[in-house]
């Protein structure tokens, strides 16, 4: 086909008057409009069998030769799939099916023209490499596999929202231009700020911990950033995180939130993807009532039996942590201080059973990480509320209290004890989808090697 006597229509007037999910046995003898795009073709000769594609799923149009000019036939034969079609027809029922309809087209429109055959095809699992189908990812995203898996996506943000507004939480927005690091400085990306250097938010933590004194409960669902110099299939550079900070609650009621969270998103997906679920093939974990809590201390005295190289203070490794847990949610608690950022509170004297050593390297903290097996899916903790108690973590750490001042000045003004988590998304729908690359979970992923597109 010579391309250049093809010509794109205009979408004018045309409208789509039924989605494909909408047309069933019911319209049988019906005129619709339907629009989507090509996303197979079979050519019997003198009849095409075109699978045209909505947001919804594919609809059968059945385009035969001696009812069309022989030029818009051999035209629509020349289509490649990807291939934008606006058709005004009559449903039929298939033949050889019983329950099935397909659309004989009475007019046909050529809204986009795809030139070239995509390097993958839409409807297998891809067999060439994560890069190149990054490089079309829009196209990409037309695949079964990543539609289902972004549609549970959707399911698990609304569920999301919809827990915390249960919940009486206040959804906030907090900037993503910052000027200082909260979770420690090798992972920043710097920018310019006008005349002066800035940084993209880590997460919102200094910010969703103010906002409790406003409005007690609060939530974000937002991007943040991390220059992660490492490749691996968990990392990302810019990621979503859901950050929830309460007032008037410590770190056990927080993971109780968190836990109850994990449920309501579970039970969401089941109920409303079934059918995405069966057609990835798989199932959700099975979730105990309870999620299983370890502290920190129990679970490394609990591996040194068999790895005795681990050491109290260590981090530990996810092999170590998935082949003792499998794939179950639980909660490590109560981590040593040292290994926790500036904000988090330390477990007081008044909380030590009498005589337990608590030497500052030996000082526990207040705080949980979620985990799926050895996947890291959130962290949390009760955060310092008073002043002094905070400058001194900071200079602990090694920080310059004085570049946060903007953040300091509200705790004169009584900060309320308060608790909160961070939980990655991407992470989450890893776990839950058990994917094996959190690219697969991401719209457009960002990480060392990838700015576009
Ligand atoms: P943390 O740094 O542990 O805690 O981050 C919280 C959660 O965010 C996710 N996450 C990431 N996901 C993908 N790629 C990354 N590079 C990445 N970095 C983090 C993880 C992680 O568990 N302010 C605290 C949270 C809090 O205490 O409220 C924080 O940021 O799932």
């Amino acid at each position: 086909m010579d391309e250049k006597i093809v010509h794109e229509d205009d979408l004018g007037n045309l409208r789509r008057s039924h989605y494909s999910f909408q047309i069933s046995r019911s319209n049988i003898d019906e005129s619709v409009v339907i629009v989507g795009w090509i996303s197979s073709k079979r050519d019997h000769g003198n009849v095409l069998f075109v699978q045209l594609r909505d947001q919804f799923g594919e609809m059968q149009v059945v385009v035969k030769k001696k009812e069309l000019s022989s030029d818009l036939f051999n035209t629509i034969r020349n289509l490649k799939e990807h291939s934008s079609l606006g058709i005004t027809g009559v449903v039929v029922e298939q033949k050889n099916s019983l329950d099935q309809v397909e659309i004989i087209p009475k007019e046909i429109k050529i809204l986009s023209i795809s030139n070239k055959p995509a390097p993958f095809l839409t409807q297998a699992v891809s067999s060439v490499g994560i890069d190149t189908r990054l490089d079309l990812r829009a196209i990409d995203l037309r695949r079964n596999h990543l539609q289902y898996i972004f549609k549970i996506r959707n399911t698990v943000i609304n569920s999301i929202r919809e827990y915390f507004n249960e919940n009486y939480f206040v959804e906030v927005n907090t900037p993503k231009m910052i000027a200082t690091a909260t979770e420690g400085g090798a992972a920043l990306f710097p920018i310019f700020y006008y005349d002066r250097e800035a940084f993209l938010a880590q997460s919102p933590q200094l910010y969703k911990e103010q906002l409790t004194m406003a409005f007690e409960s609060v939530f974000e669902i937002a991007p943040i950033f991390r220059a992660e110099p490492s490749r691996t299939n968990r990392h990302l550079s810019e990621a979503i995180s859901v950050d929830a900070e309460k007032a008037y609650v410590d770190y056990r009621d927080m993971m109780d939130h968190l836990e109850k969270l994990i449920h309501h998103i579970i039970n969401k997906i089941n109920t409303k993807n079934a059918n995405e679920l069966e057609n990835l093939g798989i199932s959700l974990p099975q979730i105990n009532n309870s999620f299983t809590r370890i502290t920190y201390s129990d679970l490394v005295r609990k591996l040194q039996a068999n790895h005795k190289y681990i050491r109290w203070g260590d981090d530990i490794s996810p092999k170590i942590l998935k082949d003792l847990f499998g794939d179950e949610f639980f909660f490590i608690i109560e981590w040593p201080a040292s290994t926790k950022p500036f904000y988090v509170k330390s477990i007081t004297e008044d909380d030590y059973s009498a005589g337990k050593d608590i030497d500052e390297k030996n000082r526990l903290s207040e705080s949980f990480d979620l985990m799926f097996g050895g996947l890291e899916l959130s962290s949390g903790s009760t955060r310092i509320n008073n002043k002094s108690m905070l400058m001194e973590n900071m200079k602990k750490k090694g920080l310059n209290d004085k570049a946060f001042d903007y953040h300091l000045r509200v705790f004169d003004y009584a900060v309320p004890p308060h608790a909160g988590f961070g939980l990655g998304l991407e992470r989450l729908i890893m776990a839950i989808l058990r994917l094996d690359n959190i690219r697969d979970a991401t719209f457009y992923p960002r990480d060392i090697d990838r700015l576009t597109p």
